[in-house]
């Protein structure tokens, strides 16, 4: 049977959920990126993930790397009018349930169904959409020296449960791929990180 696919949030946090500095992230963590990148394109062979994010978040992907390659790629924003740019593969949405109603009514042919939609930023998406997904990929990130953050998020996680490593591990490798993780820190330059998954309690 065909199930829905499935909505959950990625993101790198620091302490006290801080997201970003100056409209950009506040480390550069290419290991890190890496683990992103594998996360939210693994799918199995017959569908592929979507990625959404706001308009601040996608200005914010250096233009080599956007579209994010091999993903539906949904971009939000109040003042786009639903449109779909095929030669791109970029939707501009302003509405995430709109995007969704559009694709159960067949109003776009895809390549492939939608196996997961990572909601990827940034601040404003993530703290207005968290109360439509169950699932949290976030990376934790620590810093040694004090780096500068401006845009925290308002979650509150006391209901949120993180879940063991094998979880985390079962969820990512849905596909063919094998992307090891641990309950390791992983250290890149002046920070360290470990990934987790949570869920709702
Ligand atoms: N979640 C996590 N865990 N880490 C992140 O860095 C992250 N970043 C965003 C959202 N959630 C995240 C938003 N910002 C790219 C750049 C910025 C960005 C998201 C993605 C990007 O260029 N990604 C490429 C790989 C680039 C590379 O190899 O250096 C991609 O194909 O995904």
């Amino acid at each position: 049977v065909a199930r829905p696919p499935m909505i959950m949030i990625v993101a790198a946090l620091g302490p006290k959920l801080g997201i970003g500095y100056q409209g950009a992230m506040p480390w550069r963590l290419k290991q890190e990126i890496k683990y992103f990148k594998n996360v939210t394109t693994n799918s199995p062979a017959d569908k592929i993930n979507a990625v959404i994010m706001g308009r601040k978040t996608w200005e914010s992907i250096p233009a080599k790397f956007r579209p994010l390659p091999n993903r539906l790629n949904i971009i939000l924003s109040r003042s786009y009018n639903n449109t779909f740019d095929e030669n791109q593969g970029i939707f501009y949405y302003n509405d995430l349930n709109q995007f969704i109603k559009d694709l159960n009514t067949g109003k776009y042919e895809l390549p492939k169904p939608i196996h997961r939609f990572f909601i990827i930023g940034g601040a404003q998406l993530y703290n207005t959409l968290i109360d439509q997904v169950n699932d949290l990929l976030i990376t934790q990130v620590e810093n040694d020296q004090d780096c500068k953050i401006d845009t925290w998020l308002d979650w509150n996680l006391s209901n949120w449960n993180q879940q063991p490593t094998e979880k985390l591990s079962h969820f990512i490798n849905q596909g063919d791929t094998n992307i090891q993780v641990n309950n390791d820190f992983i250290q890149e330059g002046d920070f360290k990180y470990k990934y987790a998954y949570y869920t709702r309690n």
